[in-house]
């Protein structure tokens, strides 16, 4: 079967060797793997080995969805929200699922519900597009405005953790780039042609381009993002890792997190819109040495 649903866990098996597992809970994808080099899948997503899968917290790796707000809530509608919004902790359904040989593709859905319906007043529908060919993934998200005179304001982004060798790692284009450096709190212009992640960083840069790219003598990944104007760049060394429980032991060296972001300001839905967010990705393969 190469779409199947088991355990609260959509499983994507598509016949030329790439996959994709995507939790019930928070809509988390926590794998995705391509055939790189011809031989075994490979897996580009980090997950930490303590990760807690139980529906308890938000995943650790993957690709946790952060809506409404990113980060600590800044606006009253969301002051009852733990940071980052309540997408990625709520169980969403399995809507459709679709396979034409060549993409497999499942849709989520997530609406109000009393646990939400407890922090958040407003209305909203929400639907998560996975797809998968035999090279890239699909993650697009979908927010729906159903009030009939109100805008619907939210921040969202695709937290995605990559996994990629955090010394050697360089992210780019950025050169040019406004960013607000949330490890100084200050805003900043990027002067970096390629940006690696060997200190603690943690960067929210406007004006991102349609293509970005991470790269290191091993391999890379591209990202393709629709209708998300910035890009957030994370990696939070042992100074920061090391107080999350949820982070295996060194995890900070195997990851980086890449996001496309509609985050520096708030995307404003009109009555009975649809706003979409996309991000495609796909391997680059390795230099050769
Ligand atoms: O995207 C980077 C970031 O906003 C960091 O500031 C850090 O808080 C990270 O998200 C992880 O947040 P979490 O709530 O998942 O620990």
């Amino acid at each position: 079967m190469p779409i199947h649903i088991e355990n609260g866990k959509v499983r994507l098996d598509h016949p030329k060797g790439s996959s994709a597992e995507v939790l019930l809970y928070g809509a988390t994808v926590i794998s995705w793997k391509t055939i790189v080099d011809g031989s075994e899948p490979t897996e580009h997503l980090f997950l930490s080995k303590k990760a807690v899968l139980d529906g308890s917290r938000a995943v650790r790796g993957g690709i946790p969805l952060v809506f409404p707000c990113f980060g600590p809530p800044s606006r009253p509608e969301h002051s009852k929200m733990v940071q980052h919004g309540f997408a990625r902790t709520e169980t969403w359904k399995l809507a459709k699922q679709s396979d034409d040989g060549e993409t497999l593709e499942v849709h989520l859905t997530l609406d109000p519900n009393p646990s939400i319906e407890s922090v958040y007043d407003k209305p909203f529908s929400l639907t998560y597009v996975v797809a998968i060919t035999e090279k890239t993934m699909v993650n697009e998200l979908r927010v729906t405005n159903p009030h009939p005179s109100d805008t619907l304001e939210f921040q969202t982004l695709l937290h995605t953790y990559f996994r990629a060798p955090m010394e050697d790692v360089r992210v780019e284009p950025l050169q040019g780039k406004p960013y607000f450096d949330k490890t100084t709190m200050t805003e900043r212009v990027e002067n970096r042609e390629l940006v690696d992640v060997k200190t603690f960083t943690d960067s929210v840069y406007g004006n991102a381009e349609k293509k970005s790219k991470f790269t290191w003598p091993g391999g890379g990944i591209e990202i393709e993002s629709f209708n998300y104007p910035d890009l957030v760049v994370w990696n939070p060394q042992e100074e920061v890792a090391s107080k999350m429980t949820d982070m295996e032991e060194y995890g900070w060296h195997h990851f980086l997190c890449v996001e496309p972001a509609s985050v520096r300001d708030f995307v404003k839905v009109t009555p009975g819109g649809t706003w979409s967010g996309k991000q495609i990705v796909y391997t680059i393969p390795g230099r050769s040495h």
